[in-house]
């Protein structure tokens, strides 16, 4: 499954996002350091269900839909915060910085309000700088990678000594942080450094080779959480002139929890990601929870039309990623799995899979014994090679079942 990580200095909201997104209810506080472990969940994106298209009713088995959005689960990985020195050890960094490389994409959280001073203490709104605590956090990063090249110098040289090419040598010993072969290559390239001798690389070039494979193995949202409060406008425009490189997505965490909590008490009628929230019955709410839901739409909602937490999943999986919703089905005439299931599944899928590749997704024997795929929409036959697209709903036909 999909793995979305969050990072970010301490008190910016990440177990707020994590819980809203995931429903769980893990510690959220105002102190710094609240999160100790490394904690995941469920969570789900959400792209428009073919069902409509078809003209059916489905019964979703492994996603949901909902006013004819389907709801993808992926696994969302809430991360203790980072400060200054983290890659030394510090504080909870270490733990911190092996978890955050098992990730596919990052979520690097701050808060646009500014109210978290340099130690992660709470602040008043303004007088911290977001700026600053992106760079600081990209920082450790980088310098936890490189530490990492720098420790493994001498097994390097050796692996480079012994025939091997220095893509390979450093890939080898990389591959724990879920990097692949091409970015080890990519960031070589971009640093400069295919044709530098490995012995004669400065800690300069080992921060810069680091930096570049932070950068293409890892890709990375800004979310600049907390913007209902003061000053976070303001920062928000900043960020965005600042990393104009990395897309800033505007959020309130807490905004998105207020909401989904008050859905799931039936208070409220709110598909995530939706624009708009309905209130079911306005003589149920008590005093806070008519306040806390008009604080959501006077802060959130009439600004920025969403509180971005769906959003920025969504936009992590569906555009740094690429991937890719495929609908699966037994039955090409009826769209159903065996049971009789309309549109059971929808599976997310690289940018680069075949059909081959769902066919192991659904089952490993399938993928053995596959002849060829159908398109269902056009009932055109396709190779195993078929590089699947978007919404694409296919049968796999393979010989034990012929
Ligand atoms: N106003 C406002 N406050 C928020 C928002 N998101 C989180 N907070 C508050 O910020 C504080 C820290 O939230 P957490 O979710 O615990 O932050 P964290 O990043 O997980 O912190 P650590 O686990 O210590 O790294 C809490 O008091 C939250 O209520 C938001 O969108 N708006
Ligand atoms: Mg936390």
């Amino acid at each position: 499954m999909v793995l979305i990580g969050l990072i970010g200095k301490t008190n910016t909201g990440k177990t707020t996002f994590f819980n809203a997104a995931t429903l769980l209810n893990a510690e959220i506080a105002n102190y710094p350091f609240t999160t100790k472990e490394p904690e995941q969940g469920i969570a789900y994106v959400r792209s428009p269900c073919v069902c409509k298209e078809l003209n059916v009713k489905d019964n979703p088995r492994n996603s949901a839909c909902i006013d004819g959005w389907r709801f993808i689960p992926i696994e969302v990985m809430d991360l203790p915060g980072l400060i200054k020195g983290a890659w030394t050890g510090r504080g909870l960094g270490n733990q911190f910085l092996q978890a955050a490389a098992m990730a596919d994409a990052l979520l690097h959280m701050v808060d646009a309000s500014g109210s978290i001073d340099e130690e992660g203490e709470i602040a008043k709104p303004g007088t911290g700088d977001p700026l600053r605590d992106v760079y600081d956090v990209e920082e450790e990063i980088v310098l936890w990678f490189a530490h990492i090249v720098d420790g493994n110098r001498s097994r390097i040289s050796k692996l480079v000594a012994g025939g091997k090419r220095i893509e390979d040598a450093l890939y080898q010993v990389l591959s724990g942080l879920k990097v692949k072969p091409q970015h080890v290559k990519q960031a070589l390239q971009k640093a400069g450094l295919e044709e530098v001798d490995f012995k004669g690389w400065r800690w300069e070039d080992i921060k810069s080779f680091s930096y570049h494979l932070r950068m293409v193995s890892k890709p990375t949202l800004i979310i600049a959480n907390k913007m209902d409060l003061p000053y976070a406008e303001e920062n928000y425009q900043r960020l965005v002139e600042e990393f104009g490189h990395t897309t800033v997505i505007p959020c309130s965490a807490e905004a998105e929890l207020i909401l989904r909590r008050a859905e799931q008490k039936g208070l409220i009628r709110y598909v995530p990601g939706g624009e708009i929230f309905k209130v079911i019955d306005e003589s149920k709410l008590t005093e806070k929870q008519r306040w806390a839901l008009d604080y959501v739409e006077r802060r959130v909602i009439n600004k920025y039309f969403r509180t971005g937490v769906q959003f920025a999943l969504n936009f992590a999986v569906f555009k740094l990623l690429g991937m890719n919703t495929v609908y699966p089905v037994e039955d090409e005439r009826k769209l159903a799995d065996s049971k009789g299931n309309v549109l059971p599944d929808a599976f997310l899928v690289r940018p680069d899979a075949t059909a081959l590749d769902l066919a192991r997704m659904i089952h490993s024997e399938l993928a053995k014994t596959m002849l060829y795929a159908i398109d269902v929409r056009t009932g055109l036959r396709l190779p195993k090679e078929y590089v699947l697209r978007d919404r694409d709903v296919i049968k796999i036909v393979s010989a034990r079942r012929k």
